[in-house]
């Protein structure tokens, strides 16, 4: 049986996901849950969250255990201590600038001079840095950690399009984050899945409805 992921109908959590599945070549089902449909589902999912990685008798809820699980299981965590460490760094970064456009642009409470401080201060400067990171992968390649794929490049990927997508003047000066997503969108099978109708079009939800890559975000 093929394995399962359950999530929204949007990127999201399960976009990178997704991508690594479709860039190793494992055909899977996509069960995309609307919000209409969710609260019947919710009590089915082990913590009333999603996604969730189901693969025979295996159940995985939390999208980083997925990830590592994915990882460990297709050897993309690193082909040395170096890249492994380079790795976790990366996802851990990545989590953090992700939380904080979640917190910014996701969440009601958020007032709009905030939302205008992140995008003109916060949101550059966390970018240069994890530019800066990538840069410095002492192999020179194209990825992350080493000189393989490993699981930052997915989680990377996903919210660099995001980036390019809704902030596109400040993608233009991020060069050297705009040659890894370049590289990494020509990977065969990555090209093929972004060209594909199966792809959610949207990226996440916020709190008046579902936000879209080239939709830009609303700072005032
Ligand atoms: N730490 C979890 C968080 C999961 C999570 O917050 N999922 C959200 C969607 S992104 C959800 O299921 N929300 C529905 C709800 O809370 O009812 C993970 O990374 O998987």
């Amino acid at each position: 049986m093929k394995p399962r992921i359950l999530y929204f109908d949007i990127r999201g959590r399960a976009e990178p996901l997704r991508l690594l599945l479709e860039d190793v070549g494992v055909e899977f089902t996509d069960h995309q849950v609307t919000l209409e449909q969710w609260p019947e589902i919710r009590d089915s999912t082990p913590f009333g969250r999603m996604p969730v990685y189901s693969e025979g008798e295996l159940e995985i809820p939390e999208s980083f255990a997925i990830m590592h699980y994915l990882g460990r299981k297709h050897g993309l965590l690193g082909a040395d201590e170096a890249a492994r460490v380079r790795c976790d760094v990366t996802i851990e970064a990545w989590r953090d600038y992700s939380n904080r456009v979640a917190n910014t642009f996701g969440a009601l409470s958020t007032s709009q001079s905030a939302r205008e401080a992140f995008v003109e201060t916060e949101q550059p400067a966390l970018l240069a840095d994890l530019e800066a990171f990538y840069l410095a992968n002492p192999s020179g390649a194209p990825f992350w950690a080493g000189d393989s794929p490993t699981i930052a490049d997915y989680a990377a990927f996903h919210l660099i399009e995001g980036v390019a997508g809704r902030f596109p003047e400040l993608f233009t000066r991020l060069v050297g984050l705009q040659k890894f997503y370049e590289q990494f969108s020509q990977r065969p099978r990555i090209r093929a899945y972004l060209a594909s109708s199966r792809r959610p079009t949207a990226l996440f939800y916020g709190p008046n409805g579902k936000i879209y890559p080239h939709e830009p975000p609303k700072v005032d």
